[in-house]
């Protein structure tokens, strides 16, 4: 079937080989590679997850078209190839969605960093992407996933996932519960602040993940930003945040000895300075704000951890029962060791300066 859905595409020539590629866990993708010699990859778009694939394909298209105009090296971004038709990606007759990019050539895609540098080196990432389009109109991207980072909604639905307490869990949950009831004012504060137009809308990455980002296999330096699928209006420190929730971390999101969960304030240093140091159009409220990001963000996920277990475990897939529970502890250690961390956090900030 793969072959018959590239012949849509303006490929170089006739594709000699299609395999499944890579660690994704949303799409499907494959490298193709053509009779030139020449690859690129293919990816049938996870719709289930994703329920407006043309929305979300105008975004993507709409981001590398600008970021096109402002990079010369062809590998600093994604490249769409377009489909016989002119478009951007095709609707096959199953229903199936694909699209196909540029095989981003002579690039590393790392798993876990295999040094701080690597680190560094992602926060030096999605600080460009964040600054490269500054000035693109965020407003006019389409919110992929609604509310996606809307900390105040998140809180809501957390509500009556517990007023419904539809498994009767709520009861042996109390500690948890009590943790994120505790901190629901704070909880609101970037959105108000966004609301209160002390924040600027930005085009937010979401999914800023070290496996997200292209480094030149030569220098290891990043080249690119790549999986733009969650790509839509929002905070920058929705970004930097979750890099600090995930990559700053001591342990595994489900890791159960809590002990070994703690932020670590040496990764923190040295994702805020690649960031900040890639990154220098950022407000004066968006820098004072980046420890209140990187603690919103592991709260928020924490919330949605911990509503997902009251709600029976729907949206994240679990491996056994009270995974989602364990998630959400992890994420409230790293909330409160965060907070212990608080003066040390906004120290650095304030020294990157
Ligand atoms: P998912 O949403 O499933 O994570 P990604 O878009 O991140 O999908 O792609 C999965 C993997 O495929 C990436 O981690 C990377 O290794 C590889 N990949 C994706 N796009 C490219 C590209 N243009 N060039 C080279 N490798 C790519
Ligand atoms: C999901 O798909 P994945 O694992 O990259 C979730 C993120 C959470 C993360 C927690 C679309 O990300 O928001 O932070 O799990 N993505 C979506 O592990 O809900
Ligand atoms: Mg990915």
């Amino acid at each position: 079937m793969t072959m018959q859905v590239l012949k849509a595409f303006c490929l170089d020539s006739k594709p000699i080989s299609c395999e499944r590629y890579g660690c994704g866990h949303i799409n499907v993708t494959y490298l193709v590679v053509t009779e030139s010699g020449r690859r690129y990859i293919l990816q049938k778009i996870n719709n289930s997850i994703f329920k407006d694939v043309p929305g979300l394909m105008g975004n993507i298209a709409a981001v590398t078209k600008y970021l096109r105009k402002i990079i010369s090296d062809p590998r600093g971004v994604l490249t769409l190839v377009p489909t016989t038709d002119g478009a951007d990606y095709l609707q096959y007759e199953d229903g199936s969605f694909w699209r196909v990019y540029d095989f981003v050539e002579q690039s590393l895609c790392l798993q876990a960093p295999e040094s701080a540098d690597d680190f560094y080196q992602s926060a030096v990432a999605f600080g460009t992407f964040q600054q490269q389009l500054k000035d693109f109109p965020a407003e006019t991207l389409c919110e992929v996933i609604p509310n996606f980072h809307n900390t105040v909604d998140r809180y809501r639905i957390f509500k009556e996932a517990l007023a419904a307490d539809v498994c009767g869990r709520a009861a042996s949950v109390k500690a948890e519960i009590d943790f994120a009831l505790a901190r629901e004012q704070e909880a609101g504060t970037l959105v108000n602040m966004l609301a209160e137009g002390k924040l600027p809308l930005r085009v937010t990455h979401n999914d800023t993940k070290l496996n997200n980002v292209m480094l030149d296999e030569a220098t290891r330096k990043p080249l690119c930003v790549i999986d733009l699928d969650t790509t839509m209006p929002g905070l920058s420190l929705y970004d930097f945040g979750d890099s600090i929730r995930f990559g700053a971390a001591t342990a595994a999101e489900d890791e159960k000895d809590l002990d070994k969960m703690v932020m670590d304030i040496n990764l923190f240093e040295t994702y805020t300075k690649g960031f900040l140091s890639a990154c220098p159009g950022l407000t004066e409220n968006e820098r004072d704000m980046l420890p209140m990001g990187a603690k919103l963000m592991t709260l928020e996920c924490g919330v949605r951890f911990l509503t997902d277990y009251l709600s029976g475990d729907t949206y994240f897939r679990t491996h056994y029962e009270g995974q989602n529970l364990d998630r959400c502890r992890t994420q409230f250690k790293l909330v409160a060791d965060m907070e212990s961390k608080w003066d040390e956090m906004k120290r650095i900030v304030k020294e990157c300066e």
